[in-house]
């Protein structure tokens, strides 16, 4: 991840003859922590911090001529929280890509994006997410839509407790539904390879009827619990 870009404003010559030596180092002259680098040649800062590094960091560039002349300049590198928090109210939250959101008690309504680690809490929760994610949605009656916004990959949700409604709604690559406890209702609108477990409780899958009739197409792995598997329907048609 490139945190930034950054070209120093010279008091020496820009045009000299002789190369120009970068350095970096935090504005009180310790070095760089170690998940972020400091390129001389392009004058890029890059690194991916960790939980803990969240909150401001302030760095200084060195310029040095071949005459030894120094120049430099400090500037902040702000790194946002990886985790938001909500409340115990019911409340409408759109975490960012990467971060990991604890939506906390309520009804809530989470538009989130790519990469994003959902915990929806209790309540009834309302969740749409794209690929690279992870929701669990917790006890309550959740509704989760993994793909609402463009096809989706990589995404794993979690139903927990409560009648959970789950969705794939378009997908480019696998993505994983667990109902788990309850009677929940796992659907598959466009996508094939996606990975449905019914957990227990009386449990309805459904997926596009095509694919379920065609197993050369290697359809979905519904694997309800305690309803029975969709049914296999060879018509001439698709045998052909
Ligand atoms: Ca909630
Ligand atoms: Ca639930
Ligand atoms: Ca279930």
């Amino acid at each position: 991840m490139v945190i930034s870009h950054w070209f120093i404003n010279l008091p020496i010559s820009p045009y000299s003859l002789f190369p120009i030596r970068y350095s970096a180092t935090l504005a009180d002259g310790s070095e760089l922590p170690d998940w972020l680098s400091f390129n001389p040649i392009t004058q890029t800062f890059s690194g991916t911090p960790a939980y803990g590094d969240a909150g401001q960091l302030d760095v200084k560039v060195i310029a040095t001529d071949k005459e030894g002349a120094i120049a430099t300049d400090t500037f902040s590198i702000q790194i946002q929280t990886p985790f938001i928090f909500g409340t115990t109210n019911s409340e409408e939250i759109s975490p960012e890509a990467g971060q990991a959101l604890f939506a906390g008690d309520g009804d809530d309504t989470i538009n989130s994006t790519d990469d994003n680690d959902i915990f929806a809490g209790n309540g009834n929760d309302v969740v749409t997410v794209n690929s690279h994610s992870s929701v669990s949605a917790g006890d309550g009656d959740d509704t989760v839509i993994v793909g609402a916004n463009g096809p989706a990959l990589n995404t794993t949700v979690d139903g927990g407790n409560g009648e959970d409604n789950l969705v794939v709604a378009e997908a480019n690559g696998t993505n994983n539904l667990f109902g788990a406890a309850d009677a929940d209702e796992l659907q598959v609108i466009e996508g094939s390879r996606q990975l449905l477990f019914g957990g227990s409780g009386n449990d309805k899958i459904s997926v596009p009827f095509f694919q379920v009739n065609n197993k050369a197409n290697n359809p979905h792995k519904a694997i309800p619990s305690n309803t029975p598997a969709p049914p296999i329907l060879n018509t001439p048609a698709l045998m052909a």
